[in-house]
């Protein structure tokens, strides 16, 4: 029987303010993953440090929380040692954008297939408040005892350089929307990213539901012909310059959906593959280690000419 979103639920109690958008994204990650069908044993959330992290306690999977910023490299580790997997990033935008900033632009120039989904409330919820990479400069939010100084990141213009191959933005408190963007983040062949709007009912007094909800609109809305998808160089070269406008986009108007999805790059397993036969079919995490209880790889000879064993 397949599963619904129920079955992805887990017995622990869910840890966030009254009103947080994080409950709106999580809701729609379950759906996402029903619908789907994905087996939970197969399924490896991983998270960093901050509210929106704490999310792979809530969803059934072989999920891990790591430290502040690394869960992207975690990540990167654990599909490529087992590229079975489904693997998906949570996190904020602190976690994802500030502090684990370099690892995001390297899984764009990586293209693994994983989907990174950045619950993006331009605040550091977990530590009170402190301004996050998406709040715009001379902004004061309650928490804030001046404007913020500092100018904002774009995480659509920032995944488009770094060479992410699918690039949504998607809003936490229109569920079914965000739970197709999702679902086709994670059915994407490559480097992932959704951005999250998201209020943050506690600490974010600027960028409320309200405020949002006054801007945005989807960009198939606005152009039924809106078709986000890049076969070849050349279609790229005629809808690249319109995508970027739509990524520059956010002021009065901001626009949700699929903005980016490029068909044509092969992922880094693929371009292992190329180079060593046979790694699809036997990744790191499905070889031996070890024959008749006798370890394949000694640790100490591995380690024999190094420092570390003296
Ligand atoms: C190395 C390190 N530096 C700083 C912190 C403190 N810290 C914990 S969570 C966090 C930011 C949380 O903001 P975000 O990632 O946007 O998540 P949110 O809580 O808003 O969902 C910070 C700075 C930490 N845990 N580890
Ligand atoms: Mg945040």
């Amino acid at each position: 029987m397949a599963r619904s979103w129920l079955d992805y639920r887990t017995e622990a109690w869910v840890q966030w303010c009254p009103g947080c958008g994080d409950f709106g994204i999580l809701n729609s990650i379950h759906k996402a993953l029903a619908e789907l069908d994905i087996d939970p044993k197969r399924l490896v959330i991983v998270g960093g440090i901050g509210c929106s992290s704490r999310s792979v306690y809530y969803i059934r999977g072989s999920n891990v929380h790591t430290i502040h910023g690394r869960s992207i490299p975690v990540a990167s580790g654990i599909k490529l040692a087992n590229p079975e997997l489904t693997v998906i990033v949570v996190g904020g935008d602190g976690d994802i954008l500030g502090i684990g900033g370099g690892h995001f632009i390297a899984l764009g120039r990586r293209n693994i297939d994983i989907a990174v989904l950045i619950f993006d409330n331009a605040v550091y919820g977990l530590t009170k408040g402190q301004a996050g990479p998406t709040l715009p400069v001379w902004v004061k939010t309650k928490a804030l005892p001046y404007p913020n100084v500092q100018g904002n990141i774009n995480p659509l213009l920032l995944a488009f350089a770094s060479g992410y191959t699918f690039i949504a933005r998607g809003y936490a408190y229109h569920v079914n929307q965000l739970k197709d963007i999702v679902k086709a983040a994670i059915q994407h062949k490559g480097s992932a990213v959704v951005d999250i709007l998201q209020p943050c009912p506690t600490y974010n007094d600027y960028m409320t539901s309200e405020w949002y909800e006054k801007r945005i609109y989807y960009l198939k809305d606005e152009d039924p012909t809106w078709d986000p998808a890049i076969r070849s160089i050349d279609e790229y070269r005629v809808k690249a310059p319109r995508i970027v406008e739509k990524m520059l986009e956010f002021g009065d108007r901001i626009p949700l959906g699929i903005f980016y999805q490029d068909l044509t790059r092969e992922t880094l397993e693929d371009r292992f593959e190329k180079l060593t036969p046979g790694y699809l079919s036997s990744p790191p995490a499905k070889r031996p280690i070890s024959v008749d209880s006798k370890p394949l790889v000694h640790p100490f000879k591995l380690f024999k000419d190094k420092v570390l064993v003296t």
